[in-house]
């Protein structure tokens, strides 16, 4: 008799667990996880940025000390595309753009700044101190200066120097770019990059903290070669980066002007509220850049990142190549993003 009962108790519970052995295969793709904390990145290298805000998010810090963590690693990174060491303007000066948003939508953003190696700091610092958004240029370097971050050299690194002169030959302006990772090698490999490995790798982060609230942030030297003064989405809130901590948050790397034509995360976020999962929603905003230029689409990239209030995240680009980074209790690794041409 015990024997039926724990018989019968054992079937009960197994039909009890079932859902739970389900939702852990779900688990096992990484795509459905609601968890917390977790920091997601573009590109594979938000694997070391990552690790970076980890940091924070383990020690029960704040999203928003994990973001400004993560992205000053990546600008103390000799690097193509974030940084002092990016790649210039046509006229050779680095100009970088940053943004970083918290959970109460307080924001702030430099563009154009030049030889200040922390525009994440400088934007947070604006956000923090004034009532202010974004500082461009001249004013953005004033201010970082008031606030004590030191101004470094104008020299270029050799490999952005490198690229440079190759790039003077023809001195035109291609924004062809990560339609292939470098990881992969394709036919749209960009073709300014002298040794073929850098292409563009805006960093754009989004986390989630132990107390559930969200934030998030961008950091690059923007478009190589543009013309000097030209900002892109990643100063913009709303284009390369929004959160609302009701909803989610979203990034995105590639054509900026393409992302600010849409004002393409602040899209996504909407898409997130009427309840697409993050990545149904970064695919709704890349099939609407297509949709107004199916033409134009078919050389350009644009990757947008989403992560919702439960931690569930996803990615969409136009192009094959988009890559991105996850940091949780359980994975730690580089997922390909989905793509709409092929
Ligand atoms: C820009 N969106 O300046 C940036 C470039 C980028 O990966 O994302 N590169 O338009």
């Amino acid at each position: 008799m015990a024997g039926k009962i724990d018989r019968r108790k054992f079937l009960q519970l197994s039909a009890l667990s079932a859902p739970l052995i389900a939702s852990k295969k779900s688990l096992a793709n990484g795509f459905n996880i609601p968890v917390s904390p977790i920091v997601i990145s573009t590109w594979d290298s938000g694997m070391k940025v990552n690790a970076e805000a980890w940091k924070v998010l383990v020690a029960n810090g704040k999203s928003i000390d994990a973001i400004e963590a993560g992205a000053r690693q990546m600008e103390d990174t000799l690097d193509c595309c974030v940084g002092l060491g990016g790649y210039p303007d046509r006229d050779g000066i680095v100009t970088l753009d940053a943004c970083i948003m918290d959970e109460h939508a307080n924001c702030g953003a430099v563009a154009g700044l030049e030889q200040i190696k922390h525009p994440i700091s400088v934007a947070r610092k604006l956000m923090e101190t004034t009532p202010h958004v974004l500082l461009v240029g001249n004013g953005a370097q004033q201010f970082a200066l008031a606030h004590g971050f030191p101004k470094e050299s104008s020299k270029l690194s050799e490999s952005a120097e490198k690229a440079y002169k190759e790039w003077l030959k023809s001195s035109e302006y291609k924004p062809i770019m990560n339609i292939e990772n470098r990881k992969y090698s394709g036919p749209f490999a960009p073709s300014f990059f002298p040794d073929g490995s850098p292409n563009h790798d805006t960093m754009g982060l989004l986390a989630l903290d132990t107390k559930g609230n969200l934030a998030g942030g961008v950091t690059t030297s923007g478009m190589a070669f543009k013309i000097h003064g030209r900002v892109g989405d990643s100063a913009v809130i709303g284009a390369g980066l929004y959160v609302d901590n009701e909803v989610g948050s979203a990034t995105s790397s590639g054509v900026g002007e393409e992302v600010i034509r849409i004002c393409g995360t602040h899209l996504v976020v909407e898409f997130m509220r009427q309840g697409n999962s993050p990545e149904m929603a970064c695919k709704k905003a890349v099939e609407r850049i297509v949709k107004r230029n199916p033409e134009k689409a078919k050389t350009l990239q644009v990757g947008f990142l989403a992560m919702n209030k439960k931690g569930q995240y996803g990615a969409y680009s136009i192009q094959k190549g988009f890559v991105f980074s996850v940091k949780t209790n359980s994975i730690n690794k580089i997922h390909p993003s989905k793509y709409l041409l092929s």
